[in-house]
C-alpha cells in the first residue's frame, strides 16, 4: 500500500512495516506529541484538528481512527477490520468512541 501513517508519541524503530490485521506494506512516520509536533504548519495541512493518527493514503489525507478503519476496510476490503454483521459493526464502533 502507498500509504503513510502518522501516529503517536512512541517511536517505532522499523520505518517500514506489514499491518498484522490487513497484511497491508506502510510506512509510519512518527509525530512526537512531547515536542509538539502535531501543532506544526506541515502536519496541520494533513490534519487540521492536530491530533494523530492520520493516514495519508495516495496522497490524500484522512483522519479520525473510525474513519480511518472504514476507509481501509472499503478501500482494502480483503481483510475486513470491522465486522460485517451491522449489530456487531454498531457494538464495535461504540467500543471507539
Ligand atoms: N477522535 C480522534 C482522537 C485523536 C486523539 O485525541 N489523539 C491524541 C493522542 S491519542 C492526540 O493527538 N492528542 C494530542 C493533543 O490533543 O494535543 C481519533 O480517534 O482519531
Amino acid at each position: 500500500m502507498n500509504s503513510t501513517t502518522t501516529g503517536g508519541h512512541f517511536v517505532r524503530s522499523r520505518r517500514d512495516s506489514v499491518s498484522p490485521e490487513k497484511g497491508l506494506a506502510w510506512q509510519s512516520r512518527v509525530i512526537d506529541l512531547m515536542k509538539l509536533e502535531h501543532t506544526k504548519p506541515e502536519y496541520l495541512r494533513l490534519n487540521s484538528n492536530g491530533v494523530v493518527p492520520t493516514l495519508v493514503h495516495d496522497g490524500v489525507p484522512i483522519h479520525e481512527s473510525t474513519l480511518i478503519n472504514e476507509y481501509l476496510d472499503e478501500v482494502f476490503p480483503d481483510i475486513p477490520l470491522m465486522p460485517k454483521d451491522p449489530v456487531d459493526r454498531a457494538r464495535s464502533l461504540l467500543g471507539q468512541i
